[in-house]
């Protein structure tokens, strides 16, 4: 091919894609996934990643490489279905960008250039899974994972440290950059709870031993900060630990924020156990009262979501991972999760379900006698 059938070839493929229609697929009644994923490294621009003058680049060949695209802020925003995903380059370094969809399930379109992020501090090696906030206060804040070298072990190439940044912005392309959230232990998933509690911002946390393991963090913590244009963790609570033999056995993540519904907090999580072919992630639910977020009344046992089919093949096997949805007004709710850190879907589903599943479904006995025991009772049921 030529430059010019090149350059239309490329084009073609690339409207195609982005203009796929999707369609649901029915499943456990839980929730629908959708037939395509709604973001993948195709489809970044092409601007972004070919050189598409003739006199520089005469063989149209790829100069900058998309490697994948993957966990997902998400927000409705204007109307429209807006998420804020981790675009990762061939050199493994992630940044922001938003795309948008009229629908929530396909046509998803990234606007013309990734997120600028201003630094804080040392500057960022890399940057990834940004909640988005639309907080009280009138911001829309983004919560991500800061990552830098350990400078205390040089001779350690992986290294690294984990904190938590802070940005905000009320147009998703200008973000003012706020101090890194400081706590005494590194941080990774942290989320801006969208409500003043007490008159404070409130944060889940992650609290971390070291860079990737949880160790004694014990699960999902909850801090109230004065101020959030310096955020302090001074006191942190547990709000949501891990268990021996479960799917949260050794980590576990708050996702986006949690929704907001009449029968209490709707929250999505990530666990994660280990195993021989390495770390496996899952999403799962629960919920806590309206009238005090940290408190759990309802942990449905099990996953909610995990890798099926193509979803275990990609960069990191057997994950899946999410940190966006959004709930529409008529109840309708759009989980974006991505599959083993390549590409992004979504599944769709309803508050009433959600609610209805997170209630109804047996918790975790923590013993396989207590399971037979769950499952007898409803073939009693159904007699
Ligand atoms: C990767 C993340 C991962 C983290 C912990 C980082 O370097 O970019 O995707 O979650 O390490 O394993
Ligand atoms: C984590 C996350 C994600 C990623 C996952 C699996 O720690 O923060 O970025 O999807 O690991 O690699």
């Amino acid at each position: 091919m030529n430059f010019e059938e090149r350059l239309a070839f490329l084009q073609e493929n690339h409207r195609k894609l982005i203009e796929k229609k999707n369609a649901p697929i029915e499943g456990n009644g839980i929730f629908e996934r959708w037939e395509n994923p709604v973001l993948t490294a195709a489809h970044a621009p092409l601007e972004w990643r070919y050189d598409l003058n003739k006199a520089t680049n005469p063989f149209l060949m790829e100069r900058i490489g998309v490697n994948a695209v993957l966990n997902a802020g998400a927000i409705k925003w204007k109307g429209k279905y807006v998420v804020v995903a981790r675009v990762e380059g061939n050199d493994r370094k992630s940044f922001f960008a938003v795309a948008e969809s009229p629908n929530g399930v396909d046509n998803f379109k990234f606007w013309d250039r990734p997120i600028t992020m201003p630094e804080w501090g040392e500057p960022a090696t890399n940057v990834y899974d940004m909640r988005l906030t639309a907080h009280e206060d009138g911001w829309i804040y983004g919560v991500f994972c800061v990552e830098r070298k350990d400078h205390s072990q040089e001779n350690d190439l992986s290294a690294a440290t984990a904190a938590a940044g802070i940005a905000r912005t009320k147009d998703l392309v200008n973000w003012e950059r706020l101090p890194d959230l400081q706590s005494k232990s590194q941080q990774r998933n942290v989320v801006l709870h969208p409500e003043f509690v007490d008159g404070k911002y409130a944060f889940y946390t992650r609290p971390q031993d070291g860079f990737i393991d949880a160790g004694s963090g014990g699960g999902i913590g909850w801090a109230l900060v004065d101020d959030i244009e310096n955020a302090v963790v001074t006191e942190e609570k547990i709000i949501n630990r891990r268990f021996y033999h479960t799917i949260k056995e050794s980590k576990n993540g708050e996702g986006p924020h949690p929704i907001k519904t009449s029968k209490g907090w709707l929250h999505l999580a990530h666990g994660v156990r280990g195993c021989a072919s390495g770390l496996r992630y899952v999403l799962y639910m629960y919920m806590t009262a309206l009238d005090d977020p940290t408190k759990v009344i309802a942990q449905p046992g099990g996953y909610f979501i995990a890798p099926q089919g193509e979803e275990y093949i990609g960069d990191v096997m057997n994950v899946t991972f999410s940190n966006g949805w959004i709930a529409d007004p008529d109840g309708k709710v759009f989980i974006y999760y991505a599959s083993s850190d390549t590409r992004l879907h979504v599944a769709t589903s309803s508050i009433d379900r959600l609610v209805d599943y997170c209630f109804n479904t047996p918790a975790d006995g923590y013993r396989t006698g207590l399971s037979v025991e769950t499952i007898n009772k409803l073939i009693d049921k159904n007699k």
